[in-house]
This record gives C-alpha cells, structure tokens and sequence, in this order.
C-alpha cells in the first residue's frame, strides 16, 4: 500500500552496533537546538544532556532486551522491533491487549564526565512517563511517578558516578492497577477503567478509538546541570490594554547560588527596542521578581477570520554580576480575552470577548492524533492547524480523554488565530476523591497551567469532558448498584477536584483566564441545556433523531454533537486487504467502535431514502449524510448568533484508521463534511433553511464592519437553468446574523419540483466575493437525478496533477479519490452542470501512470 500522504508510523534512526557511548554523541549535539516541550529554556544557565539514546526494554522479569526509541511508547518499540504486528491492521488490537496487563522495564546505560560531575547541581528530568514508573539510578530508587500529566524532577547528583551509569525504569501495568486501586478505594468509581490513573483515558479505548493501554517514556528525558542559577519561571501577563498602549508584566522565579547584582531586560525582538531594564538583587536560593513594561500603538492578536494574529517576539534576558546570561524568546499575543458565563435573560451565557468583541466559535473537537502520541510528527501538527485555518475555523477544544498538547500545537494555533479551549484531562467518568489522588491531580494542574499560559490564544480551562453529564444522567448509580453514602463520597470528590482544586490552581497560575467546571453544564436530555451554557447535542446520532432536530435544538454554545462518516477507500485499504471490501467485513467491524456505528451510519442513510450497494458506496453516501447534517446544525448555530456564540464539531480528527464522527481521517483525507465546513465557516453566510413550511434566509456575518452587497436567490433545474426568485441589495450587518427573507415555504417554492432542482442563495460583495450556499430541497435519494457521463482530463502541475470535469448532465456531489492513496483535492463533492468545466488540484507524489489508474469518480 502505498501512504504518500502521511506515514502512520515513524520508523527510527538509531545507531544499534555501536557502544553506548559513541551513541550518547549525536544526542549532546542535539543538546543545544533540542526544545523539549512545555519548559522554559535554560541554555546557558543550565545545561541539559539528553538521555534520548541508547535505550533498551524487555519485559519484566523476561531479561531479553531489545532496543528502544525515546520518546516512545511500549507498543511502538515491540512493533518496531518486529515483535508484534502492526496494531492497527485487521483485528490485530484484539490480540494485542496483553501489553498492557504486562509491566516493562526501560533501561539506559549512559557515561558521565567529570564535567558533568562538577557541576553543584545535577537533576535527572523526565518531562513525561506514561504511567507508574519506579525510576533506579544506579540501583538506587530515585523516584516513584504516577501522573502521565507531570513532569518530574529529582536531584541525582549523589547517585552518579563517572563513567557507566545505569537508569533502569519499571513501568507497571495500569491496567492492572487499576483493579488493585479499585478494591483500595472501597467504593465503585463509574465511569471506565482510565479513572484511577492520570493517564490518557483513550489509551484504555474509546468508540472511535482502539484499546492499547500503553506504557513508556513519552517525553524527552534528560540530566540538567547548573552551578549558580536555574531560572524556573517566566510568566507574562497583560495589565491593561488600549488603542495607545498595552501594559505588561513579567514575573520569574529564579534559583541563585549566591547573593549577587543582576539586570533583568526586556526587548522587543521584532525591532530590537528595549522596553525595560531592572537592576535587581538576588539572594541565595528562590528569588521572584517582576518587571512592568509598555508597547504602545499595539497590534493586537486577531482570531482567523477577524485579523491578523499578531505576535510580539518578547526578548527576555537575565545577566548576572558573575557574567551569567540567560535568554528566552517569547511569541506574545496583545489581547483582551474574556470568557462571557453569565446569568442573562435566557439562562446563562457562554461566549468569547476577543479585544472587546464577541467572537463567535466556529471549530471542532481535537482528539490525539495517534494512540501512540509519539508518533505525531511537526509536520502532522503542521498539517492539522492548516487544514484548520483552511476550513476557516478559530477555535480548536482540545478534548478532555486524550493529552494536554505538545508546546507545538499550541504555538501552531497562536500564529495561526486559532484560540483553544484547554479541557483539564478528565473525560465521562467519576474520579477518586482522596488525598493522595486530589493532590497528584492539584501538581499535574500546576504543571500544566504554568506551561499553557503564556499562550494567549488559550480562551480558557474546562474541567472535565461529561464527568457531570454522566454523573446526573447516565443511570451510574443504578448500573453500578451504588448506596447513597458512597454516591455522596463521589460527589464530595467530583466536587473537591472540579469545583476547587482545579479552580483554585487556574486562579493562583492563571488569574487572567476563565475556568468552567464541566461540559456540557447540562445533559442534552435536560431543558437547561439549551439555555444554560456549554451543550454536547447528541439526539442525533446517540438517540439517532433526524439531523433536522439540530434545527430546534440551538444552545448558546454547542461544544459537541456529530454524525459518523466512513473514512475514504485508501484508508479502509491501510487495515484490510483488498478482498475484504465487502460490508461488513471482520476488519470493518474491528474499526468501528460505537456499540451501534453502522446501524445508525445506515439509519441516516434511510433517511434520506437511500441504501448503501457496497463498500464504496456506503462510504460515499455516510459522507455525504455527514457533511448534509452537520452542515444544518452550523447553519442553524450561526443563524442564532447572538443567542447562540459557537458551534464545535465532535471531531476533527482521528487517532487511527476508523469509521468515526471525524471530518478528516488519520491520514489527512478530507470527507465532504470537511469541504462543507470550509464553507459553513467563512466569515459571510447565507444560511438556508425549509423547515416545518417556513422557508427562511438570514445573512450572518462575522466581519466587524458592515458589508454591502447583492444577494441573489435561484433555483437550478437539474438541465442546468437558474430561475431567480429573489435578487436584491442587502447590507450584511457586522458581527449580526439578519433574517432577510421568511415566506411560506409553499408560496415561495410554488410550482417547482423539489425532487428536480436545487436551491442557491449567494452573496456577492462589494469586492466580488462570493458566498454561495446550494442545497437540494428534497432528500438524496428521492432526487431524480439525470444520468451522467462524467469525462476526465488530467493534467501534470508542481506537487500534483489538476484534473478538468465535464459532465454531459447533471452530476450532483462529484467526488474523486485514490484507490490506494491517500491525497489532498483542493476540492471535492461538487456539483457538475451540463457543459460546465471545473477543475480540481490533487496534491500526490504518484505518478501519471498511477494516479491515473487509481483515480476514481463518483457522484449520486
Ligand atoms: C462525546 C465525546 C466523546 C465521544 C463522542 C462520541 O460526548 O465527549 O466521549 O467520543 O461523544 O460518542
């Protein structure tokens, strides 16, 4: 199988024959231009030597040692030493799930200098291990980590010594600690069996993704020496902002040997200024310290859409009387950011203030991009925020099952324009409520909060993922026969982590960003969650109502609902072979996680009065039903702007080749939903909507200044003519959603035949853009649709191939894709009429041969 579009997994660079120690040298000179994740830089105040080579694992108690990559997980070392089979093939997952009832043991034998030794400070570092780790040094027990979500940090200076050391690692099954946990507490815990670990819940499997309870060094690890300082902190925050000025702090926290002067000078890199210099002393040990400073005439930090997302490149440097520097860059937004939850006459609000303005939401749920996160290359978080930018989004909610995100994603968005709503990593479950586990949860929060927040795109922290969702209504009690003394000692603890500790750690580290406790604050049974702020909408597909349900069930801030789509061809290819094409076949069934995914996948299909022949079929037709239904919930959310102030998609992405709710595979392949949102989220909308006899057009705009234009109404017959029934100059009001035309559906569609024609509302401004929403007025299948012969040219350009459409009729959502590969199409389920060319780009390294030979069309 060919992957030319993004390689799922990451094959290593390693240097097995050679000795330990001339394999320690690529990993010093690494040293200097490696930035591990989410740390503050400490060049040349400290040093960091890596321990990223070298690395050896075996499973306990077994002694057969194989070669390991750091970072990494258990499962991508076995697979990459050919011990296991690929994971995600077939029903290999189910095999498989011994790895995680095993304990493995992780060891690294690594040389030491004197140089290193005369250091008065050496800590050992491990920015992330996933889970219960028991760390030896030299035989020495040095630590004892519990939390995938914390960064540890032990002085070990004592137990190096020169030459050979030894750092041996036993990872302990979280699975099965699971159970002894579960017993130890006393009580059922509902929820799943993620809940008493600090660990990614999706690893323990989720119903989009496998179960592979994994275990490993996940983030770099390295020794970090110093003599006289080690800065800890560096925060910023903004005071005060105005069209003139925009006034900022910076506090630190900085570990000095001695008694000493310093200076602390602020620059802006961008033009080289100095914004502020402070003389300060410093005392032996912890030092904090703060310093204001000024930009005037600032450029603000705009969301995509609104602006541009402007970034101050913040110098910031320490220098020492003993001639000590340190140096850190900071990318900086100037912003005002709030979050709006307030009681209002509806309920209570849930909406953005970005520099004084309301911002609507328009994005989608971003889960990990691969079970094993390690995996996830630069360029596939590059690829993830273009293809978010591209579909003309400004909000990304980084979901509560998976991991808090690389320093990668978060910078990614920022330049971007894309803020984040950060989910505290807690998802559908109830969560222990002692001492040790509140306060393992209170340093992973610190941790977290002060690694996130100079980040100003972050629009703020949520506490959990439908822990109170579930808790009120998913019938936990009764499920698990639980007495009402323990369902107060849960909720005590629900409300110990969510409605304090977690609060109190965003207001000590994060004072100037909001915090909510849950999402949704109500189930999506409950009248209040259409009223009261954040609501997961899950009637349709969960309680499988009619996409059209969206259309009644507006909140003020939709922060999930979905419906599943297969993914394209090329993907189904990457886990099954090619005579496995058939519905449904043992792999189909292994990657499709919901209890009733293809059924309901089929229920929406009949409702729209078709049925699937085959493999391809149905992935074209859950493709479409997807894009048509998502597609009227983002209508009907921009249409109630300002009632309604978001709409997030359940999901992005995936995190394996899967049947899911995602609008673009793990490999990077667009469905229709995803070419549907680029246009649902442009900053101009003519929504449509034929509803229960009302036929109704608004116009919404997210611009912040009026916009003049024309907007036309038409209906095309399926030979290709437009009739115009409604062409007028219409002023798109700014930041408004404007009803600009309700009839009686009857009287406005009098004499035409819905199952024949198609509807087309466009705006044109006053530039000559152009908006265009098109929709059929009658279901998929009971459209009478001509016959289509569908005729091809293909054409070699840089990176791809263009392909030109004709149609001899009308070919109603035209689809092209590869057998084999995975591709990026510059656009996708388009309407051909007769005798209209048009003409698509695919990105692909294939060549003409190929792709042509690969190249499929399809359309209704
Ligand atoms: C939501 C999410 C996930 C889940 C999705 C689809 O509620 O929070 O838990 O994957 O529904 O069922």
């Amino acid at each position: 199988m060919n992957i030319s579009f993004r390689k799922i997994w990451i094959r290593p660079v390693r240097c097995p024959n050679l000795p330990t120690v001339y394999c320690l040298l690529p990993a010093f000179l690494t040293l200097v231009i490696t930035l591990a994740s989410c740390s503050t830089k400490d060049n040349p105040l400290a040093e960091r030597f890596y321990l990223d080579h070298g690395w050896e694992f075996s499973q306990s108690g077994k002694a057969v040692w194989h070669p390991a990559i750091v970072p990494g997980t258990v499962h991508t070392d076995l697979l990459k030493n050919n011990l296991i089979p690929d994971p995600f093939y077939g029903c290999n997952e189910k095999d498989l799930q011994w790895i995680g009832r095993t304990d493995w043991v992780y060891r690294n034998a690594f040389h030491v200098d004197s140089n290193l030794l005369e250091k008065l400070n050496v800590n050992l570092v491990f920015e992330g291990l996933d889970t219960y780790g028991e760390v030896f040094l030299n035989g020495q027990k040095i630590l004892v980590a519990s939390n995938m979500f914390r960064k540890w940090e032990v002085d070990c200076k004592e137990y190096l010594v020169k030459g050979e050391n030894l750092i041996e690692i036993i990872f302990e099954s979280s699975e099965n600690r699971f159970v002894q946990d579960s017993i130890a507490l006393g009580y059922p815990l509902p929820g799943g069996r993620w809940n008493h670990s600090r660990k990614a819940a999706y690893h323990f499997g989720w119903d989009w993704g496998p179960k592979f309870v994994t275990a490993g060094i996940w983030k770099p690890v390295y020794l970090k020496s110093w003599n006289s300082h080690k800065v800890e902190e560096l925060y910023i925050l903004t005071k005060s902002v105005t069209e003139d000025k925009a006034d900022l702090q910076s506090l630190f926290t900085i570990e000095s040997a001695k008694a000493e002067k310093a200076s602390f000078i602020v620059n802006n890199g961008g033009n080289g200024r100095r914004l502020a210099v402070k003389e300060i002393k410093l005392e032996q040990g912890l030092n904090e310290y703060s310093i204001d400073f000024s930009i005037y005439n600032p450029v603000l930090w705009w969301s995509n859409g609104l602006g541009e997302p402007h970034l101050y490149d913040l110098e910031f440097e320490i220098k020492t009387a003993s001639g000590k520097t340190y140096r850190n860059n900071i990318s900086y937004g100037i912003r005002t950011l709030e979050v709006v939850n307030e009681d209002d006459e509806f309920g209570k609000s849930l909406y953005v203030k970005l520099n004084g303005i309301p911002v609507f939401m328009k994005g989608a749920n971003y889960i990990p991009q691969h079970s094993f996160v390690t995996e996830v290359r630069d360029e596939d978080y590059q690829a993830i925020i273009d293809m978010a930018v591209e579909s003309n989004m400004n909000m990304l909610r980084v979901w509560g099952g998976g991991i808090y995100e690389k320093d990668i994603f978060y910078e990614l968005c920022n330049r971007n324009g894309l803020l984040v709503w950060q989910d505290f990593m807690f998802a559908c479950a109830m969560y222990p409520g002692n001492n040790a586990f509140v306060e393992n949860v209170r340093q992973e929060a610190i941790h977290q909060v002060k690694c996130l927040r100079n980040f100003s795109n972050i629009a703020l922290w949520c506490g959990n993922n439908e822990a109170d969702e579930g808790w009120h209504n998913w019938g936990w009690q009764k499920a698990h026969n639980i007495s009402e003394e323990d369902s107060a000692t849960i909720w005590r603890g629900y409300k110990r982590i969510f409605h304090e500790i977690l609060p109190d750690v965003v207001k000590e580290q994060d004072p100037q960003r909001s915090y909510i406790s849950t999402s949704p604050l109500y189930g999506w049974g409950r009248e209040k969650s259409l009223t009261h702020g954040s609501a997961h909408y899950w009637g349709v597909w969960w309680g499988v109502q009619p996409p059209e349900m969206y259309l009644e069930k507006v909140p003020r801030l939709m922060s999930e609902y979905g419906l599943q789509a297969m993914p394209t061809l090329s993907t189904i290819r990457a886990f099954q072979a090619e005579e496995e094409d058939f519905l449904f076949s043992p792999s189909l069934k292994c990657h499709q996680k919901h209890p009733s995914g293809y059924e309901n996948i089929n229920a929406y299909l009949e409702m729209e009065n078709m049925k699937a022949e085959n493999l391809e079929d149905l992935i074209y037709k859950s493709q479409l039903v997807q894009a048509k239904g998502i597609g009227l919930a983002i209508e009907a959310h921009r249409r109630a702007m300002p009632y309604c102030m978001g709409t997030l998609y359940w999901q992005l992405n995936d995190c394996w080749p899967v049947s899911s709710w995602s609008g673009t595979d793990v490999f990077g392949n667009r469905k229709a939903l995803q070419y549907r949102v680029r246009e649902l989220f442009k900053d101009i909308l003519v929504t449509v909507i034929d509803h229960k006899g009302r036929f109704e057009v608004h116009l919404v705009s997210d611009r912040l200044k009026d916009t003049n234009g024309q907007l036309d109404v038409n209906i095309i017959d399926f030979t290709g003519k437009r009739t115009s029934l409604f062409s007028e100059n219409i002023t798109a009001l700014a930041n408004t959603s404007r009803l600009v035309i309700s009839e009686n559906s009857s009287d406005f569609f009098a004499g035409i035949n819905k199952n024949q024609a198609l509807f087309e509302a466009i705006f044109t401004d006053e530039n000559g853009r152009r908006y265009v929403n098109q929709k059929f007025l009658a279901t998929y299948g009971s459209l009478k649709l001509p016959e289509a012969n569908i005729t091809k040219t293909i054409n070699a350009v840089e990176d791809g191939y263009n392909i030109t459409l004709k149609s001899d009729a009308f070919a109603a959502h035209v689809q092209l894709y590869l057998a084999e590969s995975h591709a990026w199409f510059s656009n996708n389920f388009v309407h051909l009429f007769p005798n209209e060319e048009i003409s698509i780009f695919c990105k692909t390294g294939l060549s003409l041969e190929k792709f042509s030979e690969q190249l499929i069309i399809k359309h209704l």
